[in-house]
C-alpha cells in the first residue's frame, strides 16, 4: 500500500495572469483630487518590460497572505508612489478572466487623503485625468468597467 502525498494547494498570488491557478486577489486605488472644473484621478502607465506593458491602470497590486485588502493597498501605494495613503471606501469589485485561464478578483478603493509627496517609483508615466477623459487612455481590460462608470458619472 502506498500513500500518495498530494501537494497542498496554496493560494498562489504571485504570478500575473497565470493559467490554471487559483484566483489572485488584487486591489487598486482611485486617488482623487479636486481639479478644474471637476474631480481628477491619478492614472499610471505600466513599464515596457512589465506584463501588459504600456497599458494604463489604477495603481495597486496583489494582496499578500495575511493582509487585509486595505493593508495591501496602503503597502502597494507606498511601494509604487511613495505615499502614506488613507484608504477610503470600496467602490467596486470585479472578477476578470484572462484568455489563458487565469483570473483576478479586483477591488477598487477611493483615496482622497495621503501623506508624503507623490513620486513615480515604478511606472512609465503617470498623470492626473479628469473623470470624463479616462476613455482616452489604453487601460487594462480589468479596469474598463470601472472607467465607464466613472466617465459616465455613475460612481462618484
Ligand atoms: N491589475 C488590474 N488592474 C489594476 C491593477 C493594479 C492590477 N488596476 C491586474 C494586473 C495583473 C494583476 O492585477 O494581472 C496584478 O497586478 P500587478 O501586481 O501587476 O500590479
Ligand atoms: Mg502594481
Amino acid at each position: 500500500c502506498t500513500t500518495v502525498k498530494e501537494p497542498i494547494r496554496k493560494l498562489d498570488n504571485r504570478s500575473d495572469t497565470g493559467g490554471n491557478r487559483p484566483l489572485r486577489l488584487v486591489v487598486a486605488a482611485l486617488i482623487l483630487r479636486a481639479g478644474e472644473p471637476g474631480t481628477e484621478v491619478l492614472v499610471c502607465q505600466r513599464k515596457p518590460d512589465q506584463p501588459m506593458s504600456l497599458k494604463w491602470e489604477f495603481p495597486g497590486g496583489k494582496i499578500e497572505p495575511g493582509e487585509t485588502a486595505e493593508e495591501a493597498l496602503a503597502r502597494e501605494l507606498n511601494e509604487e508612489l511613495g505615499i502614506e495613503a488613507v484608504i477610503g471606501r470600496r467602490v467596486s469589485r470585479v472578477r476578470h478572466k484572462y484568455r489563458n485561464g487565469g483570473a483576478i478578483d479586483l477591488q477598487f478603493f477611493v483615496v482622497e487623503e495621503f501623506g508624503g509627496a507623490l513620486e513615480n517609483r515604478i511606472f512609465n508615466d503617470m498623470r492626473w485625468s479628469p473623470l470624463g477623459e479616462l476613455m482616452q487612455y489604453d487601460f487594462l481590460a480589468a479596469d474598463l468597467g470601472l472607467i465607464r462608470d466613472l466617465a459616465e458619472g455613475r460612481l462618484l
